[in-house]
């Protein structure tokens, strides 16, 4: 029962469920104190029947956020800004460790493991998604 509790409470801190648009597991990078900037990862799921295309975002602790991806270029991993990222109706869309994912520019406080930060995301129809995102260490399980 008190796992049950939890399980739903923190789908509520780390996601936000619109009626077409739904993102969950949305985390945020903690580094140690002095490095300015990270990134946040979430899976962002289209159940609408229009496509939904994300073009940027913004988060009152930072001072810019971009929407980025890993791509290689003479067999070097390099980040590149995207200027949108298409989610097909039914489709969802990893933001992850060594692939698409939110950068964090200019953090205007140290983070804290465990908080939740409020991010919102930008869609091309003027839309914005305020999710909640929960600060935490880079996770183990995941491999670039
Ligand atoms: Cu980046």
């Amino acid at each position: 029962m008190l796992r049950l509790i939890v399980l739903l409470g923190s789908l509520l801190v780390t996601g936000v469920i619109y009626a077409e648009i739904i993102v969950t597991e949305a985390t945020v990078r903690l580094l140690p104190p002095g490095v300015p900037n990270t990134a946040a990862y979430f899976s962002i799921q289209n159940s609408s029947d229009t496509t939904q295309i994300l073009i940027g975002a913004s988060a009152d602790f930072a001072t810019k956020a971009e929407i980025h991806n890993h791509i290689m270029v003479n067999d070097m991993m390099r980040m590149e800004q995207q200027s949108e990222v298409v989610i097909q109706p039914g489709e969802s869309v990893q933001f992850a460790p060594g692939g698409l994912h939110l950068m964090l520019f200019g953090l205007k406080q140290p983070l804290l493991e465990g908080q939740s930060v409020a991010i919102s995301l930008q869609t091309k129809d003027g839309e914005f998604i305020v999710i909640q995102a929960n600060v935490a260490r880079p996770s183990v399980h995941k491999h670039h």
